[in-house]
C-alpha cells in the first residue's frame, strides 16, 4: 500500500491547483502554446466554464444500455491478456517523472483509495455519444501522494495498447489534472472495466473529447514538456491525425 497524506484532500487539491496556474502562466512552453490558434478556443472555453467548471452529470436512468468501444477494443500484449483472464492481480499503474515520490500501485490500491463516482457524457469526434457511470479516484489524489514537483507542466498518460504500430498516449495541463472530475476509472455501471472500454483502468477527463480519455493504462508521468514524446504533439491522435490537444467541449 501507498502512505497516503493524511490532510484534506480538498485543501491539497486548492493549493497545489493555485501553484499549478501560476506555474503554467510562467512556463515557456506555456508561452509558446499560448500563442497557437487553438488556445483561442482553450481561453475561451476556461473563461466561460471558470477553472474548475464542472461537466454536466446525468442520473442512472440516463445511462446508454450500452457502451460501445472504440479505437482500440483489446490489447495484444501476452502479459495483458494473461492478467485480462485472471482480474489484474499483478497490474502496477506507475506514477513517475517528475515526481518526489514515485508510485507502483495496484488495482487493489486504486479501490482503496477515496472514490468519485460520476455519471458523464462521452462525446467522440466520429460522432457519437454515451453516457456512462464512472468510478475511480481523483488522479488529485495520486498526484498529491506522489508529490508533483515544481517543473511539472503536462501529466502524461503511457497506455498498453499499440494502434497503427504506435503506443498510445495522451497528455493534459495541470488544470486539468487537478480537476474533480478526472478520475482514474476501473469500473464502468458498477462493473470492472471491460476490455474494450480500457481494463482495468482508464482516465476520464470530463470537459474533453473522447480520445483523451485513454484506457488501457500503465503509467502516469508528470513531465515539463511534451516536445520528445511520440511526435510532440501530445497525443496519439494529436500526433497521426493533427487533432488538437485542447480538446475542450
Ligand atoms: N489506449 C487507448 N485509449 C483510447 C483509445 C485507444 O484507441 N487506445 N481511443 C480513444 C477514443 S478516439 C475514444 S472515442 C475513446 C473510446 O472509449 P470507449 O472504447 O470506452 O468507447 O477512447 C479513447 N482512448
Ligand atoms: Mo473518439
Amino acid at each position: 500500500m501507498v502512505d497516503l497524506p493524511r490532510r484534506s484532500l480538498l485543501a491539497g487539491i486548492a493549493a497545489l491547483g493555485a501553484s499549478a496556474c501560476a506555474k503554467i502562466n510562467e512556463s515557456e512552453t506555456a508561452k509558446s502554446l499560448f500563442k497557437a490558434a487553438e488556445d483561442g478556443h482553450r481561453a475561451v472555453h476556461r473563461a466561460l466554464a471558470g477553472k474548475q467548471g464542472l461537466a454536466p452529470e446525468y442520473t442512472r436512468a440516463q445511462r446508454s444500455p450500452t457502451f460501445r468501444g472504440n479505437g482500440s477494443v483489446t490489447v495484444a500484449d501476452p502479459f495483458y491478456q494473461e492478467q485480462l483472464g485472471k482480474g489484474f492481480p499483478d497490474w502496477q499503474l506507475e506514477v513517475r517523472g517528475l515526481v518526489e515520490r514515485p508510485l507502483q500501485l495496484s488495482l487493489a490500491d486504486i479501490r482503496a483509495l477515496p472514490q468519485r463516482p460520476q455519471i458523464t457524457r462521452h462525446d467522440c469526434v466520429e460522432g457519437w455519444s454515451a453516457i456512462g457511470e464512472w468510478q475511480g479516484p481523483q488522479l488529485a489524489t495520486l498526484l498529491d501522494a506522489a508529490k508533483v514537483r515544481p517543473e511539472a507542466n503536462f501529466i502524461v498518460f503511457r497506455c498498453a495498447d499499440v494502434l497503427y504500430g504506435r503506443d498510445y498516449y495522451e497528455s493534459i495541463d495541470m488544470v486539468d489534472a487537478y480537476h474533480p472530475q478526472t478520475i482514474i476509472a476501473h469500473a464502468l455501471n458498477g462493473e470492472p472495466l471491460p476490455e474494450k472500454n480500457g481494463a482495468p483502468l482508464r482516465m476520464r477527463i470530463e470537459r474533453q473529447l473522447g480520445y483523451k480519455q485513454a484506457k488501457y493504462l500503465k503509467a502516469i508521468e508528470a513531465v515539463a514538456s511534451f516536445d520528445d514524446i511520440g511526435q510532440g504533439k501530445g497525443g496519439f491522435w494529436e500526433d497521426v491525425a493533427g487533432y488538437q490537444w485542447y480538446a475542450g467541449i
